[in-house]
Formats: C-alpha cells, sequence, structure tokens
C-alpha cells in the first residue's frame, strides 16, 4: 500500500489470515459496501495476500477505496441471475462487483454444469479489481474443470497497432488432478500486470526489456513513462495479442459488458476499477472422462516433473499459502497500521 523504497528495509509485521478477511471487511463496510459485498471483497482480497499474489493482495484497497467514493462503482448492489438456458446463466452485477455476481450465480452454474455437462455464465454490467484464480479454484476443488476471462481497462497496444486499445485481459484456468492441489494458472495477457507496473514504479525499479513503450511509442523500461503516457505490449507477440483479442469477445462481447475501451472514467476522479464484464465456462470432467480425469491430469504432471519441470502454475502460491497459514501472512507494519486505521475510520 505505501510507497517503498528498494535501499529502506521496512518493518514487517504479520497477520492471520481471519483476522485480515476481518479488517478489510470493515474496511470494505466503512467505505461503502454492503456487509455482503465487504465479505466477498475481503476473503478475495485477503487470498491474494495470503498466497503472495500482491499485485492484487492489500496493494489494491486504496484503489477500491477511491473508487467507491468517486461512485464509479455501486457497492451495495444486488446482482440479478437469469437462468437462459440448459447450459447458460447470466448476471447483471448492477455495476457492483463481479465477485457477488459469481458469488450469487455460482449454485445454479454448478447444478448446470453437473447435468449438462458443461456451463457457460455471463457477467455484465461488473467490475473486476482483483486476481483471477479465486473465481476458478473453488470449480477445481469440487472436481470440475474451469476456465474464465475478464477484460480490464485500454493500456496495451495490439500486436502491429500504434495505439492502445485492449485490456491487461487475464485468463484463468483450473482442472483437478489426483494427488494434489488442483491446476491453476493466471496470467494477463500483457507482458506484465498494470499492477506489477504500479508496484515497480513505486519501488523505483526498471522493468525487463519488452514490457511497454513510452508516450512516443518507444520500447521504455520505465514504469512511470508506461503510466505516464505510455502503455503495455501483448506476451508473445501476435500470439498473446490474438488471445487478448479472444478475451475482449468473450468478457463484453458475449456477455454484454463493455469493451475495455468502451467506458469513459474521466468523470469519477478516483475510478480505477474497469467496468466491464466476465465469462466463466465450468465443465464436469465425468460426464466425457468418467472418473478417470484427476488421475489423468496427475500423470500429466508426473510426466512434466519426470522431463525436469521444477515448477507448476500455481506451485508458489501454494507454498506462500502454506507458510501463510503457518506463520501468519507477512505484512509491511506501516501497511498494516494502516489498514487498521481504515478500519477503525
Ligand atoms: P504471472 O506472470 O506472475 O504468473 C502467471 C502464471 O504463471 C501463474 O499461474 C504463475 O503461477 C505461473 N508462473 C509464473 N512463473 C512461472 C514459472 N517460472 N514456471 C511455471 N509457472 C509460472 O501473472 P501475471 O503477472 O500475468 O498476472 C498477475 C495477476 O494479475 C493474475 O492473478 C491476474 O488475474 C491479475 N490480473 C487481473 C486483471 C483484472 O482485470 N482483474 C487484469 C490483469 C491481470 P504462480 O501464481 O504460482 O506464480
Ligand atoms: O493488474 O492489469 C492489472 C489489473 C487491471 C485490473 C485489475 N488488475
Amino acid at each position: 500500500m505505501s510507497a517503498q523504497s528498494p535501499t529502506v528495509a521496512t518493518a514487517r509485521a504479520s497477520i492471520r489470515f481471519a483476522e485480515l478477511v476481518e479488517l478489510l471487511q470493515q474496511i470494505f463496510v466503512r467505505h461503502g459496501t454492503s456487509p455482503q459485498v465487504a465479505a466477498i471483497l475481503a476473503h478475495n482480497c485477503a487470498s491474494a495476500e495470503r498466497d503472495g499474489a500482491h499485485s492484487h493482495g492489500i496493494f489494491r484497497i486504496p484503489g477500491y477505496l477511491s473508487t467507491l467514493a468517486s461512485g464509479w462503482v455501486n457497492g451495495t448492489s444486488v446482482p440479478s441471475v437469469t437462468d437462459v438456458a440448459s447450459g447458460v446463466v447470466r448476471v447483471d452485477a448492477g455495476n457492483g462487483f463481479a465477485q457477488p455476481a459469481l458469488a450469487a450465480a455460482r449454485p445454479l452454474l454448478v447444478e448446470k454444469a453437473r447435468s449438462a455437462g458443461i456451463a457457460l455464465l455471463a457477467i455484465h454490467n461488473s467490475h473486476h479489481f482483483a486476481a483471477l484464480w479465486p473465481d476458478v479454484e473453488p470449480f477445481a476443488e469440487e472436481g470440475l474443470v474451469a476456465l474464465s476471462v475478464v477484460n480490464s481497462m485500454t493500456c496495451v497496444v495490439p500486436h502491429g497497432a500504434d495505439r492502445p486499445l485492449f485490456g491487461t485481459n487475464p485468463i484463468a484456468f483450473a482442472a483437478p488432478r489426483a494427488d494434489g492441489a488442483p491446476i491453476v494458472f493466471d496470467l494477463a495477457t500483457s507482458a506484465i500486470a498494470h499492477g506489477d507496473v504500479q508496484i515497480a514504479a513505486r519501488k523505483g525499479e526498471r522493468l525487463p526489456v519488452g514490457m511497454g513503450v513510452d508516450s512516443l511509442g518507444q520500447p521504455t523500461q520505465d514504469p512511470k513513462a508506461i503510466l505516464e503516457g505510455g502503455a503495455l505490449l501483448p506476451f508473445g507477440g501476435h500470439k498473446g495479442s490474438a488471445l487478448s483479442m479472444m478475451v475482449e469477445l468473450l468478457a463484453a462481447a458475449l456477455t454484454g459488458g463493455n469493451f475495455s475501451f468502451e467506458f469513459d472514467w474521466t468523470d469519477h476522479p478516483g475510478a480505477r476499477t474497469p467496468w466491464t464484464g466476465q465469462l466463466l465456462i465450468v465443465i464436469d470432467p465425468s460426464k466425457t472422462a468418467g472418473q478417470s480425469f484427476a488421475q489423468r491430469s496427475q500423470e500429466l504432471v508426473r510426466q512434466m516433473h519426470a522431463a525436469g519441470l521444477r515448477r507448476l502454475p500455481g506451485d508458489r502460491r501454494h507454498r506462500t499459502r502454506a507458510k501463510s497459514q503457518e506463520t501468519g501472512i507477512e505484512l509491511d507494519a506501516q501497511d498494516l497500521r494502516e489498514l487498521r486505521s481504515l478500519a477503525a475510520g
């Protein structure tokens, strides 16, 4: 939350997961959300911090609060869920956050996925300001395969174009496996997440080559040049750019949400949350693979390890989670003081 310098060692503090959830819940309620919305956002944000997903942990709290204060998002919105077809659920988030919309539709979505084998959830009129893996991982924990995409705000130059158009547009995937935590990956289709550029700018760090361009379209490693009039690049050139385009189509055009370039928040100073859409596809693998899917994914992991792979996507998060569960979530002491003072009002 607070600006940090790479040269100054900052005092550390630790907090239990449940206590952090409670603290964040109090902050959200104090700053204009309903208790229901606060509970969901607090759990999401604390989970990211617990797992070391720092670009979407407590770092995001000032952005949530300035957005709520600006009137850009409705923190008390009650999502409206529609049972559209045998495999389709639609939610109007009511200009609220996407995670309460997912929570409201989840039981119906799972019921449909289990009966039809596959079900789709289309969320629109929603704001997603978080990591995407918390949206998919729980499905895999109950034996389902899940894929989600969400679009964000214009800050990525499509490959071969000369100005930004796409959002950072992450894709998250989760699948059960027999003898371990689900296989989960969650990645921005930009070369780097916008949150990580902000963190690098605050720390005074330079970025690796190939992440973005300055206001003149010239390659830069200076995060401030990217944030102040510059833009990000897709990962992997034309390939990441095609995936980002797909995310715009699935998360916005297919759901009825805004494209990343379609909303204008300039009348809401302090607004930070993209007003877009989100798509989830949930599959019951037992319909196609009987009971063997989790064993098959375990076999794939075994072969990957045998081929020399040391780190699967998700491994770092799970290691950090285990450490947080053992010794508490480690935070900058100043950040924890700031959270406590925000909660106290
Ligand atoms: P990273 O590049 O840090 O990681 C992407 C994925 O690759 C993760 O699943 C990660 O696992 C895995 N991974 C990273 N390094 C390795 C490695 N060396 N070997 C194997 N696997 C690896 O994520 P991004 O910076 O692209 O995205 C960060 C977050 O930002 C995501 O949670 C994303 O959802 C969020 N985001 C949200 C947006 C929104 O609109 N809401 C927009 C853009 C991004 P692990 O987690 O274990 O490190
Ligand atoms: O880190 O790119 C990002 C991001 C955009 C919206 C939420 N996170």
